[in-house]
């Protein structure tokens, strides 16, 4: 017989609104807009004054301002966002020995076992937003529960300021008049999916008889659905493994021979890692560049910077010099690129000219993250993607 777990998921209220918010008294109880203000910006997040106007992440700010007139729109600041995340992972891996970072404002603690070291579930939920208000000056809100699945349901329920507990006895109460888009996982299309088979609410998906949904969606994923709208989630808190390196190849379907095309797929490469980097808020020293030639020959030559990186530029000037410093006249099969050697202070630096570069890619990354990553590449890469492969220790 298996242990029951006790998973807590906390996340903070409108992250980089409050933020805003707490630091500028100009901004409070008033509807603000984060967000890239460009042309094609769109919208981070938004404060609770401004949900009530219907904007929400990832909107076009065009339409956000349409929504919301009498707004204040502002484009944040990043590395200000970023530390205070860090100062809120101190405090949660003073409450729990397991966290999971999910985002940067949000994380699963495991409290299991734990019970007897806490008054109650609640209070020990208290005493966290109370120090996260304490040593912020901002808000969380908190789910527990047996399970990842349920935590992070719970901690969204009551937001803002929210304190839910859905326990074994009372999870399928809560769970079954909630729509079916409130599973994790179920997004739009599945939601739709079901939607056609008259399955509104997870009460709903629950009573279906599994091959109908077998029929519909195969084994796998209808056992999966079956479980979550059951409240069944056997997945572990695990704290991410750090990445040790993070890189992109690509093989090509015929060898490229031009130093201009070679130029153009490092820039490319380059602004990839570059993205994924700062996704995983990694910094590293070491940047490698791997070439194989149409004979299979390799060469993998890397660099030690001063300072560790995370901007596509200086990713890419590295591997240039490396190209250009082999001398290659043959055609190209593969080429890579990777860069290790993480910072693990993960600390930003303070110095305003890397605020500033942190900002710009801030921006950059925050039109990724609605495009996709081909929203925005200076470099056209190659026709053939598929033939993209991945390596280093991507999450
Ligand atoms: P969320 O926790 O999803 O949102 P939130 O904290 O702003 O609001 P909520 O009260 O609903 O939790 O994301 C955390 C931060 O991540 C958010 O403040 C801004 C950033 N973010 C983006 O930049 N783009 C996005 O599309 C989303 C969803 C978040
Ligand atoms: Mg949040």
């Amino acid at each position: 017989m298996s242990m029951e777990r006790l998973v807590m998921h906390v996340d903070m209220d409108a992250f980089f609104a409050s933020i805003e918010q707490r630091d500028h008294e100009e901004y409070r109880e008033k509807p603000l807009i984060v967000g890239g203000l460009s042309g094609r910006g769109v919208v981070s997040t938004c404060s609770y004054e401004a949900r009530r106007f219907g904007v929400h992440s990832a909107m076009p700010i065009v339409r956000a301002r349409r929504l919301c007139p009498q707004g204040i729109f502002v484009e944040g600041d990043y590395a200000n966002y970023k530390a205070v995340s860090q100062q809120i992972f101190a405090i949660f891996a003073r409450y729990a020995p397991v966290v999971e970072p999910l985002s940067i404002d949000e994380a699963f603690l495991d409290l299991t076992g734990m019970e007897l070291l806490m008054e109650s579930p609640r209070a020990y939920a208290e005493k966290l937003k109370a120090e996260i208000r304490e040593k912020t000056g901002l808000v969380a809100s908190v789910g527990i529960a047996p399970n990842k699945f349920l935590a992070k349901l719970a901690s969204d329920l009551e937001k803002p300021d929210g304190l839910v507990i859905i326990t074994e006895q009372t999870k399928q109460a809560v769970l079954d008049p909630l729509p079916v888009g409130r599973i994790w996982g179920v997004g739009q299309k599945t939601a739709a999916r079901l939607e056609a088979l008259r399955i509104r609410t997870i009460g709903q998906l629950r009573r279906t008889p599994r091959e109908r949904l077998v029929r519909a969606f195969g084994a796998h994923m209808a056992d999966h659905l079956l479980a979550l709208a059951s409240g069944i989630d056997t997945r572990p808190v695990a704290p991410r493994e750090p990445a040790k390196s993070i890189g992109k190849e690509v093989t090509f379907p015929t060898d490229i021979e031009s130093a201009e095309a070679v130029e153009r797929v490092l820039l490319a490469l380059s602004e990839k890692v570059g993205y994924r980097l700062r996704r995983h808020g990694c910094k590293g020293r070491t940047v490698q560049l791997k070439l194989r030639l149409g004979d299979f020959r390799t060469y993998t030559r890397s660099r030690t910077l001063a300072e560790a990186t995370c901007y596509d530029r200086e990713i890419y000037e590295t591997a240039l010099a490396f190209y250009r410093a082999l001398g290659v006249k043959q055609g190209i099969r593969l080429l890579g690129i990777s860069v290790s050697g993480f910072d693990t202070s993960g600390a930003i630096s303070l110095f305003h000219e890397e605020a500033r570069k942190e900002n710009l890619y801030a921006a950059i990354d925050a039109i990724k993250k609605r495009f996709g990553e081909q929203g925005i590449t200076k470099a056209q890469l190659l026709k053939k993607r598929d033939e993209d492969k991945d390596n280093g220790d991507e999450v």
